[in-house]
């Protein structure tokens, strides 16, 4: 790296100090910090519990970044305060396992201290009765007490959601591996046999199934909100297994041709984006969580060399460049939760709900994946704009907030630090800004909460059980 990237590295290490510490003063073992009123704060994904969640989620981006000392404060909090047969709570079984299971077992890869491994086994056991249901598809919510599961009364007559029991896969074949446990594993195997056998309508994925009937339920499809992460758990299956899982690769580039074929556009201009699908017509509009989908593409790309490659990395790379110009057609140069296509916009918000931006990392994660794969140094120059613009619009004194209007010079804060934001947003800067040696592709797999998993056969981290 040069001096530049350097300094921006450095910038963003700043960065990391000013969340964690803010946390520590005002928060310390809630799950999220409030910035301007500074005090803890719970959003309802993490049930009504303390739990610490934003040190599950920032624990492994201090490891990287040499925050030694600020570590080991996170590590004796798991160790000592991280109670997991004390908690009553229903929680989400998708959230316990990106952020919680998948932070810890990133800190047990990176340390081998066991500590992070049995607080991982803790709590998936916990996970373990929302399975108990006809088809062996979890319910969205389980008890940790009680182990009662049920599912969410919005979602579609009962349904479990697409991108929650489809992004368990890395994390339950990881654990099982690493305890010799093999209850982990089999539970998302029989996910991705019972999916193998279903219709696929168009060879699409919709966002609902029903756990009890194992029948499909609306028929909406999206590369955002409620598919997202199903659609990258496939890809990065068969990169966790070192390329042996090649089912899981069939089956991505399976349904990535079905979602080519149906949900891909490109606009009058000439933007590239993925839509949604109502009923089988499409909605031309994009979420910021679809933006991951750049360096889902460009990954895919990379790994395997045929003649979907070029297609693949030719949308990677207009997906990426379609969702920062939903930056640089803001104001505050932040994107906005959702874009549109119509007659008379492009890349921007529509309603008045769908402008804020809080913090998400899916488009800065685009960038990362982009630079290691070109080498090209816009993606670098793009994640600096997102520096700046944070910096700008989202610093307080007490920490880092969400915006309620990326369209507004003064933009309302909505005074919550998103755990991810640490986990993922902050992780993704830095590594943009890093040599490809600091978490190397090769040996590392990312979960859909940035937090990295060894690949098996290749990297000694692996610690197989
Ligand atoms: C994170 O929890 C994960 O990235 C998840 O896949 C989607 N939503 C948030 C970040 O936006």
């Amino acid at each position: 790296g040069t001096n530049i990237d350097e300094s921006r590295r450095q910038k963003v290490m700043e960065m990391m100090k000013h969340a964690w510490e803010n946390y520590v003063r005002y928060a310390w073992g809630k799950n999220e910090l409030r910035p301007m009123t500074k005090r803890g704060h719970s959003g309802s994904i993490f049930g009504s519990m303390p739990l610490g969640a934003t040190i599950l989620d920032g624990l492994d981006t201090l490891y990287i970044m040499g925050m030694t000392e600020e570590f080991k404060q996170g590590r004796e909090w798991v160790a000592n305060e991280l109670d997991v047969d004390s908690l009553t709570a229903d929680v989400s079984v998708f959230e316990m396992n990106i952020r919680f299971i998948g932070g810890l077992l990133t800190c047990f890869a990176f340390t081998g201290d066991v500590i992070f491994r049995d607080k991982a086994l803790q709590i998936a056991n916990k996970l373990l009765p929302a399975f108990q249901t006809p088809t062996g598809i979890p319910n969205a919510l389980v008890n940790l007490k009680t182990g009662n599961s049920k599912n969410y009364g919005w979602a579609s007559g009962g349904s479990s959601i697409l991108s929650e029991f489809g992004t368990l896969h890395l994390e339950f074949a990881y654990l099982s591996d690493v305890t010799g446990n093999p209850v982990f594993r089999n539970k998302v195997d029989h996910i991705r046999q019972f999916l193998q056998g279903l219709e696929k309508p168009k060879g699409l994925y919709p966002n609902y199934l029903n756990p009890k009937t194992g029948s499909w339920g609306q028929q909406h499809m999206s590369m955002g909100a409620l598919g997202d992460s199903f659609f990258e758990y496939l890809l990065k299956a068969w990169i966790q297994s070192n390329k042996e899982d090649n089912e899981a690769r069939q089956m991505y580039d399976d349904a990535m041709q079905a979602v080519f074929q149906h949900m891909l556009f490109t606009s009058k201009s000439g933007l590239t984006y993925f839509a949604e699908l109502k009923f089988g017509r499409p909605e031309h509009k994009m979420d910021h969580l679809g933006c991951f989908s750049g360096g889902l593409l460009a990954l895919g790309a990379n790994t395997l060399k045929n003649e979907l490659s070029d297609k693949y990395m030719d949308t990677a790379k207009k997906i990426t460049e379609t969702c920062h110009e939903s930056y640089d057609r803001s104001n505050t140069k932040l994107g906005p939760e959702s874009f549109r296509f119509t007659d008379g916009i492009e890349a921007r918000s529509l309603k008045s709900t769908e402008k804020y931006y809080i913090l998400r990392p899916e488009v800065i994660e685009s960038y990362f994946y982009l630079y290691r794969l070109t080498k090209d140094n816009k993606y670098r120059e793009w994640g600096w704009e997102a520096v700046e613009a944070l910096e700008k619009y989202c610093k307080v004194p007490g920490g880092y907030t969400g915006i309620k209007n990326v369209y507004s010079d003064q933009p309302v804060q909505d005074d919550v630090q998103q755990s991810f934001f640490l986990a993922e947003t902050l992780k993704y800067l830095y590594l943009l800004f890093s040599d490809d040696s600091l978490l190397n592709l090769n040996e590392w797999v990312f979960n859909t909460e940035a937090h990295a998993l060894p690949i098996k056969g290749v990297n000694p981290f692996y610690r197989e059980a």
